[in-house]
């Protein structure tokens, strides 16, 4: 029998963590990853694991603490003094009872005769190699080797290596796109922790990895770099706060991309948890969900979206507990009416019978997009209400600034014209602007006015969100049109650029068709869908006049938005866009 301390991993670059949950409790059996701590830094939540099996012993730490990496969380009394492969691999040999305060290693070390004195929770300065991407010297002049392991991709599950990026001998920047991975969630790319020179592939396209696992190795790229972002292992299992996002229609395929996300300049260094339970409170924003990693896989087995659960822990961290009061309250009150529960499904038709087929299969971001599309239509008692904006004056100024457009290098299309006379009615309806929650029985109302566009990719459909529309001019609008489109068809972007909608615009003027009836991208409540703008005779009380107009369909979530708030919307739509000084005021 031995004890073994398990020490404050890498906590992706933060300096201070504060405990905010415990896990488990003097006397627990302990599992090697079985959480044993919640911490929340600046930048994430995260549940600490433990790297040893065995028994509690003693429990370092208290909530409100703060901790740093090497501090002391726990002794766990083991039954060998063999059985901890982090202790074995950073510890070596020597560890005689001394190890809490060598100041070697986050990993566990191992004790005779532990006691809170020799706990040593000061001791953070320990070099850690327990997370981030180990560079070690590759003995040929001193340079460093790097492995670059898949980071935090925000799901445990495996998923699908669709690309490699690079080759042997290539030599990348810091940031610079190595890998592209397809999970259920997104389409991601996992870019360089620093520069180098690839050395070694360990992964092709076609493979499954997780997080932590080896991808590639880098030469030259210096241990200071390497050690901030990337966890090697999953000693830090951080799992950033995700926003809930429950995307749905056309455009949702990746605002669903709700996870922590993989494919950030810093993949390890969690974004700021944004907090917020969905909860009745008015503080956070209710398309996000805070909450630990145990908690999130709990709801994936018990089928809960997080998004529906209330918060009860620091600033709406959702616990466990809430989720089983959630639980408990679903199976009570019976199934919810609107669920789709019931339907028959579409019985599989064998068509090789009746001819020759091919079958291709799907990707997931395909499949994700057809999930929301009908948990979106199921769920959300949709409207739509057409009309024909007059743009005829926004067409002769917009056509007038072409080659001030050109000049600027950039392009102006209607579009920029429709997310700001959007993003001006959303300030004028807020109901727009808001979204349920507290399970329907709250409405959120965002002092923001982020606008959410869907982009026709050869991968799927992606939902770029533009922050601050309203605040924006037409020429800013115009360039992140651009780029949003440019980096969604490239697929370079990063989970964040695709949170935080309001509300979306799907124009299909580009590409064709009059009118169309979008599927509301839920959590939003309403969607405009775009039809391609033409030139009509307008009877204007004494004669036709050659007008263009623009085809509208605006579809909302009935159990929000009136009829008549959908008809003051769209006349106030049609009002700024028939006439554009109106934007100005
Ligand atoms: N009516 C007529 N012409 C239109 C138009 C409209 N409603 N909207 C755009 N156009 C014109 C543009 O003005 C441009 O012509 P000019 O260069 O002569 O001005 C041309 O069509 C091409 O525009 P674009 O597609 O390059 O740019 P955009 O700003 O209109 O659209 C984007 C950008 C990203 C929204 C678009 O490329 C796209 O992907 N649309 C598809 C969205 C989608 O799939 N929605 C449905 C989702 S549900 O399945």
């Amino acid at each position: 029998m031995a004890k073994e301390q398990v020490l404050v991993p890498d906590i992706g670059g933060a300096e201070a963590a504060e405990v905010v949950e415990l896990l488990v409790g003097p006397g627990d059996s302990i599992e090697v990853e079985q959480g044993l701590i919640v911490l929340e830094s600046d930048k994430a939540s995260m549940e600490i694991p433990s790297t040893v099996a065995g028994t509690l012993a003693e429990l370092l730490v208290k909530e409100g603490d703060q901790l740093a990496e090497g501090d002391a969380i726990a002794w766990v009394e083991t039954d060998s003094a063999g059985d901890s492969d982090a202790g074995e691999a950073e510890s070596g040999e020597g560890e005689d009872g001394g190890g809490a305060d060598d100041g070697g290693s986050a990993a566990p070390r191992e004790a005779d005769a532990p006691g809170p004195a020799e706990a040593d929770a000061g001791d953070s300065g320990s070099e850690s190699s327990a997370a981030g991407a180990d560079a070690a010297p590759d003995g040929a002049g001193g340079e460093t080797v790097m492995d670059v392991p898949v980071p935090d991709i925000g799901t445990e599950d495996p998923v699908d290596l669709v690309e490699v990026s690079v080759a042997v001998g290539d030599r990348v920047e810091e940031g610079d796109s190595l890998v592209v991975l397809e999970s259920d969630k997104a389409s991601m790319e996992v870019p360089a922790p620093a520069a180098g020179e690839v050395v070694e592939i360990l992964v092709e396209a076609g493979a499954t990895v997780r997080e932590g696992d080896l991808l590639l190795r880098l030469r030259g790229a210096t241990p200071a770099a390497a050690a901030e972002p990337v966890p090697t292992e999953k000693a830090a299992e951080q799992k950033q706060s995700r926003p809930e996002q429950e995307t749905g229609s056309q455009p949702v395929a990746t605002s669903e991309v709700e996870d922590s996300g993989p494919a950030t300049q810093e993949p390890a260094a969690p974004t700021p948890a944004p907090a917020a339970a969905p909860a009745a409170t008015v503080a956070p924003p209710a398309q996000d969900v805070y909450a630990g990693p145990a908690v999130r896989k709990l709801a994936r087995e018990l089928g809960v979206e997080l998004g529906q659960v209330s918060g009860s822990g620091p600033r709406g961290r959702i616990l466990k507990e809430d989720l089983q009061g959630y639980v408990q309250k679903a199976l009570k009150e019976g199934p919810a009416p609107a669920a789709g529960a019931g339907v028959p499904p579409v019985p599989e038709v064998d068509f090789a019978a009746f001819g020759p087929v091919s079958v291709e299969q799907r990707s997931k971001l395909d499949k994700l997009t057809a999930a929301n599309m009908q948990r979106s239509w199921l769920n959300v008692p949709h409207v739509t209400q057409f009309d024909d904006a007059d743009i005829t004056e926004l067409e002769a100024f917009r056509k007038s600034l072409k080659e001030e457009a050109a000049e600027r290098g950039t392009r102006l299309t209607p579009l920029p014209f429709l997310l700001k006379a959007c993003a001006t009615a959303l300030r004028a309806h807020p109901k727009f602007n808001a979204s349920l929650s507290d399970g329907g029985n709250a409405l959120t109302f965002k002092d923001y006015v982020h606008v959410g566009m869907a982009v026709d990719t050869p991968a799927g459909l992606m939902v770029p969100v533009i922050r601050d529309v309203d605040r924006k001019s037409l020429w800013e609008l115009a360039e992140e049109v651009i780029a949003m489109a440019g980096a969604a068809r490239d697929r370079k972007l990063k989970p964040a650029d695709m949170q935080g909608g309001c509300f979306t615009v799907s124009s299909l003027g580009s590409i064709g068709g009059r009118g169309f009836t979008p599927i509301i991208n839920t959590p939003e409540v309403g969607i405009l869908g775009v039809g391609r703008a033409g030139v009509q005779p307008v009877w204007d009380g004494s004669a036709f006049q050659p007008r263009t107009l623009l085809p509208l369909g605006l579809s909302y979530d009935h159990r929000v938005i009136n009829g008549g708030d959908a008809g003051r919307f769209m006349e106030t739509l049609l009002g700024l866009l028939g006439d554009i000084r109106r934007l100005l005021l």
